[in-house]
């Protein structure tokens, strides 16, 4: 139906479709949602009105932004009907599973990423796109941003090893929360792409972290990120 979507998205040089866990999110549901998508590189800043990506372009040109607020908009529009048929306690249990993974596991792996390991960060978000030294003016003044907000949040505040026990508890109630199922509740939808968006981009990406580290020390992790990528992504 209609054109595909101009999706504003980070895209760098990692084997990832995104570096951004909640882009990738967008995109993997897009992709899930049989929606057509045209994924556009941002090569500066995000124009969104809260100054983040993921943002599409909207057939009047205006710009929707929010991974969540797009998906719903979208499946709204377009009856979507990939979770219309959760129970309330599966809605329950989504949004507890969103909360966990976008409002702290995010920070985590921003940590690792932005303070721990910014040279690698910097070279697979954007080394190569623009002249120098644009990369390296956009890269520190993210990295500036991106703190500010982990320690707004609270994580960036607390030692290294607090935040690494409390990423094995993320993980670990995420992996019992999965069980043996192929997908969190039975068939795909939301709740994989959010779990996907974060957790593909923290294994792909050239850095070890703790969150690299506990995905691969359990076999369901592996099993269930190939799956997500065999099916969407190869
Ligand atoms: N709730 C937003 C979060 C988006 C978000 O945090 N995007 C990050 C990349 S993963 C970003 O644009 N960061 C740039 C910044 O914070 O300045 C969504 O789901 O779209």
């Amino acid at each position: 139906m209609g054109t595909a979507i101009p999706v504003m998205v980070f895209r760098g040089n990692w084997e990832v479709g995104s570096e951004s866990p909640a882009c990738l999110k967008l995109l993997t549901w897009l992709r899930m949602a049989g929606i057509d998508y045209e994924a556009v590189p941002l090569r500066g800043p995000p124009r969104s009105q809260t100054g983040k990506a993921p943002y599409i372009v909207r057939p009047d040109g205006t710009l929707l932004d929010d991974s969540s607020v797009i998906i719903t908009t979208l499946t709204q529009e377009r009856s979507i009907e990939l979770d219309s048929h959760r129970s309330d306690r599966e809605r329950a249990l989504m949004t507890t599973i969103q909360r966990t993974v976008e409002s702290h596991l995010y920070f985590a792996l921003v940590l690792e990423r932005w303070r721990d390991n910014f040279e690698d960060t910097y070279r697979g978000y954007f080394r190569g796109h623009l002249p120098e030294p644009m990369p390296w003016i956009l890269g520190t003044s993210l990295r500036r941003q991106i703190l500010r907000q982990a320690k707004a949040q609270g994580l960036g505040r607390r030692p290294a090893e607090q935040v690494e026990a409390e990423v094995i508890e993320d993980l670990d109630a995420l992996a019992s929360i999965l069980g043996d199922g192929s997908f969190f509740f039975g068939t795909p939808g939301v709740t994989d792409a959010i779990v996907f968006g974060t957790l593909e981009n923290a294994r792909k990406a050239p850095i070890d972290g703790a969150i690299q580290r506990h995905l691969a020390a359990k076999s369901v992790w592996a099993t269930y990120l190939d799956r997500m990528h065999d099916l969407y992504w190869r």
